[in-house]
């Protein structure tokens, strides 16, 4: 048996801050032509695809930082890429900073990827779990890592949807670092987990880490792939970026944890792969028999506990 799709995972390169969203969404349908040429059935963009990084500046009123959120999807600026997609039959996930008034008219900001069908329907929008950096401006860094300030921690958690022949579930650049991202999805029979990033080379709270970030980054995902017996595509927007320099490294990973495509630039760049969805079963249905051979009893410290709590 096989479950064919054709992947493309398409990496940017910088986006400056004075690049327009036009301007951008015309990279993205360049992408996606390059995908139509290779057969490719389902597009992956990376995190934050329509604007620069702009968590690395901090603002004291967050209002001045609204013009980099979109307030609906599609919108004017991207329906151009849902019409193009939909004519060429491709579907795509695309990351985003979404701005939403809930119904008490708060304002609530997110860091989202959506995900779009063959035929150009909604399949879902999730938004990240695991936000990273800090709240408040750190003026000694040489650049800010403000997510935590710039995004609230969905409440939602990975959800799996059926979409593209299989389960497909999503998460967002530093979720990929966390075991659990993946076994929740796992636990939900996922075969294919979408994942963009913008990962500086700089880490500024440990500096002996900026020489492993593409280490940790194969790492992350190979583990997360093997031990759940999923594909895991993740996409990077790499190269400087109002100076940062961000890793590229996007990549395809088997359920068997290989490496299957890789980019080598740090520039737009579409990687390719044909993914077949039952190899997941190679894996879902041996070693990693979850219902035969997990055991959630002993688990119970992974959900009932957030920190470490040290033995006397
Ligand atoms: N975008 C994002 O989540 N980036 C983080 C950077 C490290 S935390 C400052 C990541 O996990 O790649």
């Amino acid at each position: 048996m096989s479950r064919m799709l054709t992947i493309g995972a398409a990496q940017l390169g910088p986006i400056q801050r004075h690049h327009t969203r036009l301007e951008v969404v015309d990279r993205l349908i360049a992408l996606l032509h390059q995908a139509h040429d290779h057969g490719v059935e389902l597009v992956v963009y990376p995190e934050l695809a329509l604007t620069t990084f702009f968590p690395r500046w901090f603002v004291d009123d967050i209002a001045e930082a609204d013009h980099w959120y979109e307030r609906s999807m599609p919108n004017a600026d991207t329906q151009s890429l849902f019409d193009e997609a939909k004519r060429l039959g491709i579907g795509f996930c695309l990351g985003y900073a979404l701005l939403e008034t809930d119904a008490d008219g708060a304002t609530r900001r997110w860091n989202v990827q959506t995900l779009v069908e063959r035929d150009g329907s909604i399949v879902a929008t999730y938004k990240k779990t695991h936000i990273p950096g800090h709240e408040h401006h750190e003026p000694d860094r040489p650049f800010q890592h403000a997510e935590r300030y710039y995004f609230e921690p969905s409440p939602d958690g990975f959800g799996v949807w059926r979409a593209f022949g299989g389960l497909v579930g999503m998460m967002i650049c530093n979720d990929r670092r966390w075991p659990e991202s993946y076994r929740v999805m796992g636990l939900q029979g996922v075969e294919l987990i979408l994942c963009g990033y913008n990962t500086p080379i700089h880490y500024v709270p440990d500096p002996s880490q900026d020489i492993l970030q593409g280490f940790h980054n194969a790492l992350v995902m190979q583990a997360g792939a093997y031990q759940n017996g999923t594909w895991v595509v993740g996409v990077a927007k790499g190269g400087v970026e109002e100076g940062v320099d961000s890793l590229g490294q996007s990549m395809i990973v088997a359920p068997s944890g290989q490496i299957v495509a890789q980019a080598l630039s740090t520039d737009d760049e579409l990687v390719v792969a044909r993914c077949d969805l039952d190899w997941c079963r190679r894996y879902q249905g041996t070693l990693f028999d979850f219902d035969r051979y997990r055991r959630p009893e002993v688990y119970t410290r992974i959900t009932s506990q957030r920190g470490a709590i040290l033995p006397d």
